[in-house]
């Protein structure tokens, strides 16, 4: 059963090597039709007026789906995956791995993003217990377990919680905002070498040297 009829239409509102990438390539993995509108955010595309109107943040990833529109890259995620469950990459409502499907997105984004920002910018770190996260080596040994559990992010199975993770954390190996181990190496390479990521990879490059003309 497909959930998508001729009627439906997605669109990703992106720019090249942003967050947006990883969402791009969850809709290449999920194989479905899909339009891209391309922004040049270092021209400030998006905070024109256009685009402020479809999200206030002129932040990527936006995503429209007839109408609807989803921001916030692991609602993103959560929403594309959901909304063709037939494909595969999310746990169904009932499956025992849902919970730790769920758990893996939202720390995604409510303790590994805050932490690793927080680096970057070299911020005094709060009291642990004061932080969203923590503290920076509490998270990120907390995710690199999960990761040695492997193969993939909840076992055996492939999900779109893999392609946030493979993404950031091969983003924040490149920036030198963490330090990776073996084991954690060899899953982001199972996961960016996937053609899907592949193809958005060189899509980006096409995309940015148009842009930086
Ligand atoms: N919390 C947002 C962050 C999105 C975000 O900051 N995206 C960056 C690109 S990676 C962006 O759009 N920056 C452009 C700007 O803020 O002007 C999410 O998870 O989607």
């Amino acid at each position: 059963m497909n959930s998508i009829h001729n009627k439906d239409i997605i669109t990703l509102y992106h720019a090249p090597e942003t967050r947006g990438s990883g969402v791009r390539v969850l809709l290449e993995e999920l194989d479905i039709p899909y339009e891209m509108t391309v922004l040049n955010f270092k021209a400030g595309e998006n905070q024109q007026p256009e685009f402020l109107a479809i999200n206030p943040l002129g932040k990527f990833p936006t995503l429209v789906h007839n109408g609807t529109v989803v921001t916030e890259q692991v609602a993103c995620y959560l929403y594309l995956a959901d909304l063709f469950l037939e494909k595969g990459l999310a746990p169904a409502l009932n499956d025992p791995k849902r919970g730790a499907y769920l758990r893996w997105m939202a720390y995604q984004g409510s303790s590994f993003e805050p932490a690793v920002i927080d680096k970057a910018f070299n911020r005094p770190p709060v009291e642990a217990s004061q932080s969203s996260y923590g503290s920076f080596d509490k998270m990120l040994k907390t995710v690199f377990d999960q990761i040695a559990k492997g193969p993939y992010l909840l076992g055996e199975e492939f999900y779109a919680v893999d392609i946030l993770w493979g993404l950031s954390l091969k983003w924040c190996r490149m920036f030198g905002l963490i330090t990776t181990n073996p084991v954690v190496d060899a899953y982001i390479e199972r996961i960016t070498s996937r053609p899907a990521f592949i193809y958005v990879e060189q899509q980006d490059q096409t995309l940015k040297l148009a842009q930086d003309v």
